[in-house]
């Protein structure tokens, strides 16, 4: 893995509608990322926070179906743009969210450095609904179908091109919440996806085995979009969505852990951190755990 890192913080919250989740890059570095992260020799900077503009909140506007397209479009290009800049001069970008939608911004300006980007969207969602498709109008549980190329053209043509990534270089893991319309778009798609149901008939060390080998064999460089919302909400509270029923913090500290040891990484999201919402900062803890695993804390 890259020894530089960029940490980059997205105060958003408009891409759902429950306070708090722009708060989730002030807990995630009050629980310590920079400190566990910098006893691991690797050579950090933190950028600090993109800037969000604040719509009035109780004028919001949806436009077909998608709340506050025109300020989250805006904040995705300018993250897109940051990434972009932290690619270029050969560093690790490490995104803080935020809720789900930076994502869009985040594989924009990943994803024009690569020929074929893999994808792992770590999620009790699929994230693949379309203002057509979303029950919503919430624009987080729509970037993983943007990224496709599918859904409103201010979000899909975030820096001018489209589709950011193609459906056989994404995996999913940890699905237990699909709408009708996500469900179609992955049959039809192909995309694999492990959801609660292969977690726990294979175990999380086969499903990890599994998706490194096939994201091994035909990409140049892998983006981890991690959302805490796929943890299960006993152990990771802290989040605007919750599913019953998720991956524990041990699963998910195993996956990690065999990422680090596959050297496949090239970025990563941890997103939906909602400290409104959370029991001692233990969703953002457990965030900065999970980084701590993806950068090889304690396999060292
Ligand atoms: B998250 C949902 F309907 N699918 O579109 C929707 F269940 O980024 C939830 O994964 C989306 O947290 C969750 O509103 C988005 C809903
Ligand atoms: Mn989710
Ligand atoms: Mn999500
Ligand atoms: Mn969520």
């Amino acid at each position: 893995m890259n020894q530089q890192l960029s940490i980059i913080g997205v105060p958003m919250d408009l891409g759902q509608n429950r306070r708090g989740v722009d708060m989730g890059p002030s807990a995630i570095r009050y629980a310590g990322v920079l400190e566990r992260l910098e006893d691991l020799k690797l050579r950090i900077e933190d950028l600090g926070d993109i800037d969000i503009s604040r719509p009035d909140r109780h004028n919001t506007q949806k436009v077909d179906n998608l709340r506050n397209l025109q300020e989250v479009a805006e904040g995705s290009i300018r993250l897109a743009e940051k990434v972009d800049e932290v690619v270029n001069k050969g560093s690790f970008p490490l995104v803080l969210g935020g809720d789900h939608s930076i994502a869009m911004g985040t594989l924009a300006g990943i994803a024009k450095h690569y020929e074929n980007l893999g994808v792992i969207w770590y999620d009790a969602h699929g994230d693949l609904n379309t203002g057509d498709s979303s029950p919503s109008g919430n624009i987080h549980g729509m970037p993983l179908a943007v990224s496709l190329g599918i859904g409103h053209e201010k979000l899909t043509n975030i820096l001018g091109y489209s589709p950011k990534i193609r459906p056989e270089n994404i995996v999913i893991i940890g699905a237990r919440s699909l709408d009708e319309g996500e469900r179609v778009l992955i049959k039809e798609k192909g995309i694999k996806v492990y959801t609660m149901h292969e977690v726990d008939k294979m175990g999380m060390p086969a499903v990890m085995e599994e998706t490194i080998e096939y994201l091994k064999d035909h990409t140049d460089g892998v983006h981890l979009s991690l959302d805490l919302d796929g943890l299960d909400p006993n152990e990771a509270p802290g989040v605007g969505t919750p599913v019953m029923g998720g991956l524990s913090y041990r699963e998910s500290h195993l996956a990690m852990e065999m990422l680090y040891q596959s050297q496949l990484i090239t970025s990563a999201e941890f997103v939906e951190v909602n400290p409104i919402l959370d029991e001692k900062n233990k969703t953002a803890s457990m965030a900065v755990g999970l980084m701590g695993s993806l950068f090889g804390e304690s396999l060292k």
